[in-house]
C-alpha cells in the first residue's frame, strides 16, 4: 500500500489518501483517536496544541469498522484556520490583491526573513516564492498528524499478527534515560509485559519509562523556556513479535534498514538514525558484536544477544527491532536567529513563527507511526495485500515452513 498527505499548517484541512490497504481489517476508532492524541500531548509544546483536537475523520474506504480494500480517505479540519482565513485563503481576496503596503502585509502576514534551520530559504529559492509562508506552511510538522493517522491504521493491522511497536524518549537535552531502563523495555520477553511498558509510556507526558528521568526532563524544558531557547533529544522505537525475513538482501531498494532509515529521517528535524548498538559498534571488537546462533530444543534457532537490533543483511531476523533516532532542537528561537531580509537584502532577525520548546515526545509517536507504515509495507509485499484472512493464511504457511526446517 502507499499513501500521500496534503495540507498546510494553518490551511483549512489536512488530508491523506491511502491506496491498496488490505480489505477486511477491523479498525477501532477509539484506538485511532487515542494514537492521534498521543502526538498532541507531550510536555514542552506551545499554544497551538491547545487549539487543535486531532480527531481525524475517515471519509472513505471503511464501512462498519472494516476496511473495504478501496482507497482510504482521511480528513482533519485545522481549527486554527478560523484565525487564518484571510491569510491562508485558497482564492484571491481583497487584501492579498492589494498593492504591497506594510499594513496590508501585516494582514497577509507575509514572511521575508527566513529562519535558519528551517526549509524557508532553500524552499523559497527552489520554488521561486517571495512570501516564505508558501514554504513554511507545508514544511511545518503539523503534516505529521496525517502520518500518525496512517500509522495508527498500520499498527491496527500489525496487531493482528501480534506485532507491537513502541516509540519512547531516551534523551532530552542534557537528560538521558538510563541504559538499564531502556534495556528493560527492549529485552521484554512477554507480550503482556510489553503492553505494560506501552501503557506507561502513553501515560507519561515525556513518553519515557522512568518517572524520575521524566521530571528531570521537565526541569530541563522549563529551564530552556526560561532561557528562551529550545531542546532536542533522542528516541528509540522497539518492535516486538516480528517474523524474520521482512525486507531483502537481494536489492538495495528492498533492504528494510535502508527503508526504515528513510522513513525516520523524513520526519521534520530528525538528523540521525542507528540500529541496535549503532555507533557504539565501532568501538567494539568484532567478536563482541555477534548475535550468536543457538539451537534451542523448544524455540528453534535463537540468538544470545541483540547487538544488531533485529536486522541482518537488510532483513528482520526475528529478534526485537531496535531503532534509535535523534531530533535536533527546533530551530525557531524566541529571540530569532540572524538572517537576511530577502526583500531589502539587509541583515535582520528571523521571523518567529512558533512556540514549542521541544517536540521530542511527539517525534517518538511519529517515529512509531513511520516504523509501522514501513513494516506493514514490507509485510504486505511478502504475504499479499488483498484481504486480511488471506494474508493470515500466507503468514501461517511461512511460519510453518520455518518451524519445519
Ligand atoms: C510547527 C509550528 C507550531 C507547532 C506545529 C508545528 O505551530 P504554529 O506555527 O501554529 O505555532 O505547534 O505543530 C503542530 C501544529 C502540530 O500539530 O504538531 C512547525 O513549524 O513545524
Amino acid at each position: 500500500f502507499n499513501y500521500v498527505t496534503a495540507g498546510e499548517s494553518h490551511g483549512p484541512y489536512l488530508s491523506a489518501i491511502i491506496t491498496d490497504f488490505p480489505a477486511q481489517v477491523p479498525l477501532d476508532q477509539h484506538q485511532f483517536w487515542a494514537d492521534l492524541q498521543q502526538r498532541q500531548r507531550g510536555y514542552g509544546r506551545g499554544g497551538r496544541m491547545k487549539i487543535e483536537t486531532d480527531r481525524v475523520q475517515i471519509t472513505s474506504g471503511v464501512r462498519y469498522g472494516l476496511t473495504l480494500g478501496s482507497p482510504i480517505g482521511l480528513l482533519l479540519a485545522n481549527r486554527d484556520f478560523a484565525n487564518w482565513q484571510e491569510v491562508m485563503s485558497v482564492w484571491p481576496t481583497e487584501h492579498n490583491d492589494a498593492a504591497t503596503k506594510s499594513s496590508a502585509d501585516r494582514r497577509k502576514r507575509i514572511v521575508t526573513q527566513p529562519r535558519p534551520g528551517h526549509a524557508d530559504l532553500v524552499g523559497a529559492l527552489k520554488y521561486d516564492h517571495h512570501d516564505l509562508r508558501n514554504v513554511l506552511e507545508r514544511a511545518s510538522a503539523r503534516e505529521t498528524t496525517m502520518r500518525v493517522a496512517v500509522g495508527s491504521l498500520c499498527q491496527q493491522f500489525l496487531r493482528q499478527f501480534k506485532i507491537e511497536i513502541l516509540g519512547l524518549v531516551t534523551n532530552l537535552g542534557p537528560v538521558d534515560l538510563a541504559a538499564t531502563d531502556l534495556a528493560a523495555v527492549s529485552q521484554t520477553q512477554s507480550q503482556a509485559n510489553f503492553r505494560k511498558w506501552q501503557q506507561q509510556v502513553e501515560q507519561s507526558d515525556l513518553r519515557t519509562v522512568n518517572p524520575q528521568t521524566a521530571s528531570a526532563m521537565k526541569q530541563a524544558i522549563d529551564q530552556a523556556q526560561a532561557q528562551r531557547t529550545t531542546l532536542g533529544g533522542q528516541f528509540c522505537v522497539v518492535v516486538q513479535g516480528l517474523p524474520s525475513g521482512l525486507g531483502s538482501y537481494t536489492t538495495a531498494a528492498e533492504k528494510i534498514d535502508a527503508r526504515l532509515a528513510a522513513a525516520l529521517t523524513s520526519i521534520n528535524a530528525v538528523k540521525g538514525v542507528s540500529f541496535g548498538d549503532g555507533f557504539a559498534l565501532s568501538a567494539m571488537p568484532g567478536r563482541a558484536t555477534l548475535d550468536e546462533i543457538i539451537a534451542d530444543p523448544d524455540q528453534g534457532l535463537v540468538r544470545n544477544h541483540n547487538h544488531q537490533g533485529g536486522l541482518e543483511g537488510g532483513m528482520t531476523n526475528g529478534q526485537p527491532l531496535i531503532i534509535h533516532g535523534v531530533m535536533k532542537p527546533i530551530p525557531t528561537q524566541p529571540i530569532g536567529g540572524a538572517t537576511v531580509d530577502l526583500r531589502t537584502g539587509q541583515a535582520a532577525r528571523a521571523t518567529v513563527e512558533r512556540s514549542d520548546v521541544t517536540a521530542v515526545p511527539a517525534v517518538s509517536v511519529i517515529a512509531q507511526s513511520m516504523v509501522a507504515i514501513t513494516l506493514m509495507q514490507a509485510f504486505c509485499e511478502m504475504f499479499g495485500s488483498d484481504t486480511l484472512p488471506r494474508i493470515k493464511r500466507h503468514y501461517q504457511d511461512y511460519l510453518q515452513e520455518l518451524h519445519e526446517r
